[in-house]
Parts: C-alpha cells; structure tokens; sequence
C-alpha cells in the first residue's frame, strides 16, 4: 500500500495522528513528485509505522513453549505444542505436531471423531486413505483438512524414501458439528493464495491476509497463515479480538508482541494474549518462517480420549461403541484396511 493511498483511504487513521505527523502529511502532498521523494518516504515510513499499520492494542506474547520431539503413530516423531503437559489445549485448538516421518514409520490405520485435523506439508509428501476408499498424496506447501465429523478411519504415511516433514492442526469442531459427514479440502500449490509486499510474504491456508483470501471452509471460524519474513522487515496482523491465537516458528527467528521483546527460535509456540493483532520484526540475518493461527473459542466442555473428541464422558463411551460394532458412521471400520 502506497502512503497516499493511506493518506486518502483511512481517514481513521489520519484523525488519529499526531500533529507532528500531520505537518509530515502536509508536506508529503506538496514533495510526493520531487527527487527526495524516496528519502522523505523512507523517513515517513518509520514515523507511521506504529500508528498506521501498528496497534494500538497489540497482542502481547502470554506464554511461549518449547515443543521437544516425542513419538507417536508407529516410529514417527512429533514436536508436540498445543496438546503437551504446559499446553492442553487453547480453545478451539486441541493439538499442534510438527511431525517428522521416515519409512517404514507413519501414522497407520487409525479413527477420528468430532474434529477436523487439519496437514500441511513442509518437506516430500504424505500419502492419505481412508475407509471409503479415498486416497491422495499432499506435497510440500498443500494442505489437506479434513473434518473428521461422525467418523472416518484413515492412514497417514510418507510418499516414499527419506523424510518427510509437516505440521498437523486439530480444531475441535462444536457439539452441533460434531456428528456431521466426513468431507475433505485438499489445496494443492496452486490454490493456496499469497502475497508479498516489504520482504513479507504470506500463504492464506484459511482466512484472509494483505488482501488475498483462502477458499478453505472452516466450521470452526479459524485463520491459518503462514509467513515469511525477509531480514529487516515487520508485519502487523489484525485478528478477531475475540479469538484465541498463537504463532508456531518453523525456522529462523522473529521479535513478537514488542519491539523489544527478545527474539524466539523455531519450534518454540507463542500464545497471544488480548488485543487488536500480532506484530513481528525480523531483526535477525535469515528469514524467518512460521505460521500464525486464530480460531473463535467454543467455550464448550471437551472431553478427549486419543482421536475422539466430544463433549460428554457418555458421548466418548458411545463413540468407542460405534466404532467397535461399527455403527453410527463407522460402518465401514470392520472390514477396511490401507493397502
Ligand atoms: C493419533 C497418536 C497419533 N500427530 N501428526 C494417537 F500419533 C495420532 C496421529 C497423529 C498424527 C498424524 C499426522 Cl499425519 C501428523 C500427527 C498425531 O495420527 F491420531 C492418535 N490418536
Ligand atoms: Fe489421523
């Protein structure tokens, strides 16, 4: 966005400025043609900076963890964050892994219920089938989500040698979704939109960013974003006052919530308290990469047992009956098995 375009565009924002600024403002509009056009930009970039594209309100980082790999499926690892002992869970999140898996290891025949998981593939590809004969191969920088529903019984595993990287998201979905068809949304490359402006670049895997919007559906209202930060560059992200969120870094590392906040490394989860949105600096050498998620609270109560999610005790006890006998979406169960 150019700063006559501010200048014309948000006129909140102009009644908002100093008086300082405005002189800044006033003269910009006589110089925009001159030759120190580009020095006086430069110089007015950094003084509107925090009021134009900052908030006034910024979410500050409330807690930061450190996901330390572990094992899960068979003999795959995982960096758990959302989901370990210091972060249950953050409403409507119920897990976050940055898996890693190298054959024969993989996430074999296994069932879901009452939440959407949702793949993104950082490195090679993973190989997906399910009990209604569903199968397809994501690669790296797709994404597939999947609303579990009422049920489904699928396998996850490496599309061939080496390894094999990627995160996977659980979102819980509320009590009236819980019990609804199983469907899919696969994005490959190509239809996951971007955009790029300042050394930041951003992939709208669901919600919208720098004008540029997902066509993911999401049951449980959710922003999933994934940046890349350029050495010297910022970003300020709006985000529903009222959803929770959190950044998870992939690589690099980044200065979030304040200026002067010391700078986090990858693999490290921040939770964002209250406010308006996340601001970032990448103040380091390298790029910095990592996504930023927000979901609109449930607020209801949720009761897990491994893949089920509900929200009853009594609702999980049924749901372990469905599957064993095969019943009430998990008819297809008894007989299925990857290939
Ligand atoms: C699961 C253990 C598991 N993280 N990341 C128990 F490992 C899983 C499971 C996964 C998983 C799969 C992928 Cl592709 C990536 C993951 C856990 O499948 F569902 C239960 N219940
Ligand atoms: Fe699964």
């Amino acid at each position: 966005m150019t700063y006559d375009s501010i200048l014309t565009q948000n006129t909140r924002d102009f009644y908002m400025i100093s008086a300082t600024k405005l002189v800044l403002l006033n003269h910009k509009t006589i110089i925009t043609n001159s030759p120190i056009r580009q020095t006086f930009s430069s110089s007015l970039r950094s003084i509107m900076s925090v009021s134009d594209q900052g908030f006034e309100q910024p979410r500050l980082v409330a807690k930061i963890v450190l996901a330390k790999p572990q094992s899960a499926g068979e003999g795959a690892v995982v960096r758990r964050s959302i989901g370990r002992p210091e972060l249950k869970s953050l409403d409507p999140f119920l897990m976050l892994d940055e898996f890693s898996v190298t054959p024969p290891a993989g996430f074999p025949d296994h069932p879901h219920r009452g939440f959407e998981t949702v793949t993104y593939l950082l490195q090679g590809g993973l190989t997906h089938q399910d009990f209604t004969g569903n199968k397809s191969t994501i690669h790296a920088g797709e994404v597939q989500w999947m609303t579990a529903g009422r049920g489904m019984v699928h396998s996850e595993m490496p599309a061939g040698e080496g390894t094999h990287t990627g995160l996977q998201l659980w979102i819980n979905l509320s009590s009236k979704d819980k019990m609804i068809e199983p469907r899919y949304q696969e994005l490959l490359r190509d239809d996951i939109p971007s955009a790029e402006e300042d050394g930041v670049r951003v992939r709208v895997i669901a919600g919208e960013s720098m004008g540029v919007h997902s066509p993911v559906y999401t049951r449980t209202p959710t922003m999933y974003l994934d940046f890349t930060l350029q050495h010297g560059s910022q970003h300020h992200q709006r985000i529903p006052e009222s959803w929770n969120a959190f950044a998870y870094i992939i690589e690099g590392e980044g200065v979030f919530g304040t200026p002067n906040s010391s700078p986090v490394s990858a693999h490290h989860i921040l939770v964002l308290g209250p406010g308006e949105g996340l601001s970032v600096w990448n103040k380091s050498a390298k790029p910095l990469r990592f996504i930023l998620v927000g979901g609109e609270p449930l607020g209801e109560p949720v009761v897990q047992h491994g893949p089920y999610v509900m929200n009853t005790q009594a609702e999980i006890e049924k749901t372990i009956e469905d599957y064993n006998y095969g019943k009430n979406g998990f008819e297809m169960a008894k007989e299925w098995r990857s290939k």
